[in-house]
């Protein structure tokens, strides 16, 4: 266990090669039905540096006016797909929440430049369900605050296959990716990484 903060469970190597390897090929598809977006963040209009799609009856997304949870793909303009059955069996296992995510949102890092800053999960109507996070391809620094933004952090190293599990006060501590580490897997067809964050957006 690398960081302690109540709440936060650290589950390296929770996924084998082969579950990996199947979760990649399953997010690829759905991504054929909900293609992968640039948002820009509001106010500033400055792109993200990720590439980002959703699963489920709510998916989060981000242009000039705001960031939020819409029923549909802002391009498509059709709804997002379901969360495929293999992430609710581990949401149901890992959490133990009475109710089923409502997002899957899918982040994909691609090359050097590509990071995510410190920032809260905030745009939910309740914190009282955990958020699980799946990790897959090249490894990333990941960093760990509290729950005010001056709060002290730390960093450390995510690997490929690894699963964590935000509840308690860990739900509202700040977080953020440092970097990703280029080349550091092959799981992800062109390299990259893959992050799969399942939140319930709704009270249960
Ligand atoms: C800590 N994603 O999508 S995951 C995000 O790996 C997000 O792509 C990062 O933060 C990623 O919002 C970091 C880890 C994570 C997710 C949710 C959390 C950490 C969290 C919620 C509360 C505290
Ligand atoms: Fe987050």
């Amino acid at each position: 266990m690398p960081v302690a903060v109540d709440g936060f469970r650290h589950h390296p190597d929770h996924l084998d090669p082969a579950a990996q390897q199947a979760l990649v090929r399953t997010v690829l598809t759905l991504a054929g039905e909900a293609p992968f977006s640039r948002y820009v963040m509001p106010g500033s209009g400055r792109p993200f540096s990720i590439d980002m799609t959703n699963a489920g009856p709510l998916g989060w997304v981000a242009d000039r006016s705001g960031y939020r949870y819409a029923p549909a793909h802002p391009g498509t303009g059709r709804p997002w797909p379901p969360i495929p059955e293999a992430l609710l069996a581990l949401w149901r296992t890992l959490t133990g929440y009475r109710a089923d995510p409502e997002c899957c949102l899918i982040n994909l890092y691609h090359g050097a430049g590509a990071r995510l800053g410190l920032h809260r999960d905030e745009d939910e109507q309740t914190f009282d369900a955990p958020i699980l996070n799946l990790s897959l391809g090249d490894t990333a620094v990941f960093r760990l605050g509290g729950p005010r933004r001056g709060d002290p952090t730390r960093s450390f190293a995510v690997t490929s296959g690894t699963a964590m599990v935000f509840g308690g006060l860990s739900r509202v501590c700040y977080h953020g990716i440092d970097r990703i580490l280029p080349g550091s897997s092959r799981l992800v067809p062109g390299g990259g990484r893959i992050n799969l964050t399942l939140r319930r957006v709704t009270p249960a």
